[in-house]
């Protein structure tokens, strides 16, 4: 690992108990912070080495964040008075998301290419600001705090980690600003200076916009595998980890974002047939099997093969690297003709995006891996001569046999008229070459939903064909089975909303800048996350435009224009859409994704009581949709003053909660806005007395998010369990087809049962395929979430019944074939009463009154939500206190010292909501936090 350190020299006015921090500073560095007086100033010299980073723990980098704040308010370098001004708000924000990005890295916690792309994206995201504002500073055209706490932390993981970093012009000219106003010079004890990294940063900078990368400084410098990315300008990332001697170790050592995988790497010799470079994905969850043995045979070697791993020596001749250090590009370095000619056999799902978005590979280091896009590596293979054989391993006659189905699956399905001993261990048909699609594999859950929760709910969301992982990290494609229930819940609540009188439309994606700042508050902590639109083709926009986060910005100008008397109103306008909030905490499907859909109301009124009524009106439809629709029962309440919309008035909400996790999540929320927009907009009307009014407003909004939570509150060990409501299939029939039942004969009668179900209104769906067996066919639908299968075999069609299989349950039930459908319609509405019967016992059972401190924690670290006495909606020091108490009581608890900045969810408890239904309140009971006199109950909890 190479040093470095860097001094940040800076002269601060610094008074006297500010000493304090610098013994932190120097404490945390673990090298001395020297400080002169001068003139009635100090100069501070802070060094900061890689061995900071290293030792850095949890409170440690939350101090210097902390000192950084501090010493961004007493420099006299920088405004900071602007702190305070009407850009105040954008200075916090800065520093916020400079605490959110760079804090978990500072603490270690982040790690491989995630964090790289963090970086990245923060380096972007400043450049792009720059550029947009026009200004040479974050916020305006002085120096603020903003700058000192995005720019020295900044460097610190910048050395610490980066010097892969591709450094925009204008981020770069305005750290070397930056620093240089803090007078930083370089120690020069260290291996690499600052002279060499800012050339290494300059070069970085000037390389081609579309490469990420380019060749890591100091140890990479002779890494040929990096020069050769760099020279064929392949996108690329390159991160430092622990040396890692086996797959394995790779694998525990280096931990992927969701959809990525490392290699395993095997290089084989048969002394007839040459040397094999073989690659195949190894990750987590999947090590894809090779045989060896049959290896030669998949190749179609001719003759007898003998495939054994090659020794060190001829590692090393061939490609240059010592055992442990082999990866797919190391192919490059092979000889690609010849007696000694190397083929690289790739894994086919490396090959493409379908399986993996990136391919993390070792560039004849283990301390190191190579991140790419499969299409990246592909073009560089081919750029550099080498042709890979592509196999299909799961196709291997040894590998190919189905991975079995859940247990429960395994046994075969209920015999049928003696002697149906067809095999059905839940795979594809077995022999004949007949089953499934070429390379499909179709594996069971890989872990159960109360062993790795997370885990399980990737599976699932893959498995069930609802979510495809795409190569830009937090967003996914939704695949038809996710957005047909999105669809359904569009058809209801369309419905629904018209007889509120509440017209669709649709508004453009982007929004000027102008426009977006218009209403402070509302832009307040959400800045971040707007993303930017900057260039046309190579061109530079006049003025970048940002692409939408939510509309009240877009359509409050149209408001304005369209309302001038109170004949105009109620205005009430819905839209579905799709918004964008570039999020820099770890992404979940359909909970937290960078693009997500929704619908967005907004509506304008004469009074704020007609505003109310909509605001609840809108609060009750998002309560069906859980309820009525999803199955999941949700707490209806008012956001306290901390948690709600800070640009409106007041917001409601709907909150749920996912026993999996033992966490609540807000379904959706819907804002009372009073006032505040109309008048930043202008939006007025004339009164029937001829007065001018401000008109009232709400808005409100239900997001993709749905899905998600619908999932993870039903979902089983075998996968996806569908409410029926929102089932895009709510019966599958599958026969049962054998030498006795052959699917000439199987065919009517299940088409008939299908014409039933259909006549009925019923969602139903024939499976007749041939090439998968019925096992397999079972599998499928249950980890799809069909709630009732219909199972017909040789013996139903004898006695004109046919058995239903309930998902949710698992129960079976033999119907008659008359009248079946209507059953089946009774059965339906019955599943989604008890799903959701089942799924608020599971919630109520969690929910407990709290009225005494030392029971809220021992209540959390039960999964429980605490509904508590509270002081009410002023004491936000109390809710900020709880926070932070219920923490580090729960780190403590558990015996860890911190938690990941970046992970989504806290270990803190925070306010969900004050409910509408309230339990009584004995006089005097006090608040359990400030121990005030409590005015209401509040419901607490972890949440997402
Ligand atoms: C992110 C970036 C910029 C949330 C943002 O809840 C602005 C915002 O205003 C922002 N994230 N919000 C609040 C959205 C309020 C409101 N908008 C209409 C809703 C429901 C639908």
């Amino acid at each position: 690992m190479v040093t470095t350190s860097t001094t940040i020299k800076c002269r601060v006015s610094i008074p006297s108990c500010d000493k304090d921090i610098l013994a932190v500073v120097s404490q945390l560095t673990d090298t001395p912070v020297t400080f002169e007086a001068k003139d009635g100033a100090l100069d501070l010299n802070v060094t900061v080495t890689n061995a900071f980073t290293k030792k850095t723990t949890e409170s440690t980098a939350v101090s210097l964040l902390g000192c950084v704040r501090q010493l961004a308010q007493r420099t006299d370098l920088w405004d900071s008075a602007a702190c305070n001004g009407s850009t105040g708000f954008l200075v916090e924000s800065w520093i916020q998301a400079s605490e959110q990005t760079l804090l978990p890295i500072l603490r270690n916690k982040s790690k491989g290419d995630l964090l790289l792309e963090t970086v990245q994206d923060f380096l972007n995201k400043i450049d792009s600001h720059l550029k947009s504002s026009n200004h040479a500073y974050l916020v305006g055209d002085t120096p603020t705090a903003a700058d000192v706490c995005v720019a020295i932390p900044l460097t610190v993981v910048a050395l610490e980690h980066y010097t892969t970093l591709t450094w925009p012009d204008k981020t770069f000219a305005w750290l070397e600003t930056v620093l240089g106003q803090l007078e930083a010079v370089v120690d020069g004890a260290a291996a690499m200076s600052w002279g060499k990294w800012k050339g290494n940063l300059k070069g970085a900078a000037a390389a081609p916009a579309a490469t990420t990368t380019t060749a890591a400084a100091g140890g990479d410098d002779d890494n040929k595998i990096i020069n050769l990315l760099t020279q064929h300008k392949v996108e690329f990332s390159v991160y430092d980890h622990p040396l890692s001697k086996t797959a394995e170790e790779l694998v525990a050592n280096a931990p992927l974002a969701d959809g990525e995988t490392h290699t395993k790497n095997l290089f084989l010799r048969d002394k007839k047939h040459g040397m094999f470079l073989v690659t195949v994905a190894t990750n987590a969850k999947e090590t894809t099997p090779v045989q060896t043995k049959e290896l030669g045979k998949l190749l179609g070697l001719q003759g007898k093969t003998n495939l054994r791993m090659a020794d060190e020596k001829t590692l090393m001749e061939q490609l240059q690297v010592k055992p442990g250090c082999v990866g797919p590009l190391c192919a490059a370095l092979a000889k690609p003709e010849g007696d000694d000619k190397v083929t690289l056999v790739l894994d086919q799902t490396l090959t493409t995006t379908s399986k993996y978005a990136k391919i993390h590979s070792h560039p004849m280091q283990n301390d190191k891996s190579v991140s790419m896009t499969p299409d990246a590596m592909m073009a560089f293979l081919k750029s550099v001569g080498v042709e890979p054989t592509i196999l299909d391993f799961g196709s291997a006659p040894a590998a190919a046999a189905p991975a079995p189905a859940p247990k429960k699956q395994q046994q075969q399905p209920k015999k049928q008229g003696g002697g149906d001993k067809q095999k059905q261990q839940g795979g594809k048909k077995q022999g004949g070459g007949g089953g499934g699609k070429k390379g499909e594999t179709l594996l069971a859950l890989q872990c159960k939903k109360d062993e790795n929760f997370p885990q399980w709910y990737t599976d699932v969301i893959k498995l069930s064909e609802m979510i495809a992982y795409y190569d830009i990290s937090g967003c996914y494609i939704l695949r038809p089975w996710s957005y047909k229930i999105w669809e359904m819940m569009q058809d209801w609540f369309n419905v629904e909303i018209r007889k509120l009188g509440v017209d669709n439309c649709y508004f453009p994606l982007f929004v000027s800048q102008d426009r977006l700042e218009k209403e402070k508050d509302h832009v307040e902590g959400f800045a971040p996350e707007v993303a930017w639109v900057t260039k046309s083709g190579d061109a530079d926009l006049a003025k970048p435009i940002a692409i939408r986060p939510t509309s009240e910005t877009i359509m409050y100008p149209a408001f304005s224009d369209w309302i001038k008397s109170h004949r105009d109103l109620p205005l009430k306008l819905n839209q579905w859409s799709n918004v964008v909030r570039w999020e820099f905490k770890y992404p979940t499907p359909f909970l937290r994704s960078r693009e997500f859909l929704w619908q967005e109301g907004h509506t304008a009124h004469a009074t704020y009581d007609d505003a109310q009524v909509m605001v609840m009106q809108a609060l009750d439809l998002y309560r069906r949709v859980y309820e009525e629709l999803l199955a999941v029962p949700v707490v209806r309440g008012y956001k306290t003053e901390a948690e709600k919309f800070a640009g409106g008035h007041m917001t409601t909400t709907v909150e749920a909660y996912i026993q999996g996790s033992g966490r609540a999540i807000q379904g959706a929320t819907s804002h009372n806005l009073g006032q505040n927009f109309g008048k930043m907009f202008d939006i007025k009307f004339q009164d029937e007395k001829g007065e001018s009014q401000i008109a009232w407003q709400t808005s409100w909004g239900l997001t993709t998010r749905t899905i998600g939570v619908m999932i993870m509150v039903h979902g089983d060990d075998t996968g996806l369990v569908l409410p029926p409501r929102v089932a895009p299939i709510q019966v599958v029939i599958v026969p049962i087809i054998s030498k006795k039942l052959p699917m000439e004969q199987a065919k009517p009668y299940c088409e008939a049962i299908l014409q039933e179900l259909e006549e009925l209104g019923l969602r139903a769906k024939f499976d007749d395929r041939t090439m998968y067996n019925p096992g397999w066919k079972y599998n499928h639908w249950e980890q799809k979430g069909v709630p009732v299968r219909i199972e017909v075999g040789p013996r139903d069609i004898e006695q004109k019944q046919a058995r239903c299989v309930l998902r949710y349950n698992g129960d079976k039930i033999d119907v008659n074939i008359d009248g079946i459908a209507t059953i089946l319609k009774d059965k339906l509405e019955d599943i989604q009463e008890k799903m959701f019967a089942k799924a608020k016992e599971a919630r109520d059972s969690h929910v407990v009154q709290v009225t005494e401190w030392k029971d809220f924690v021992p209540n959390l670290e039960l999964n429980n939500l605490m509904l508590t006495p509270w002081c009410g909606g002023e004491h936000e020091d109390w809710e900020e206190w709880v926070k932070t108490t219920s923490r580090e009581e729960s780190l403590k608890a558990r015996g860890e010292e911190g938690e990941d900045e970046k992970t989504a969810t806290s270990l803190a408890a925070k306010t969900l909501c004050i409910p509408f239904d309230q339990p009584e309140l004995p006089e005097g009971t006090k608040c359990i936090a400030s121990g005030k006199p409590a005015t209401c109950w509040v419901l607490w909890g972890r949440s997402y």
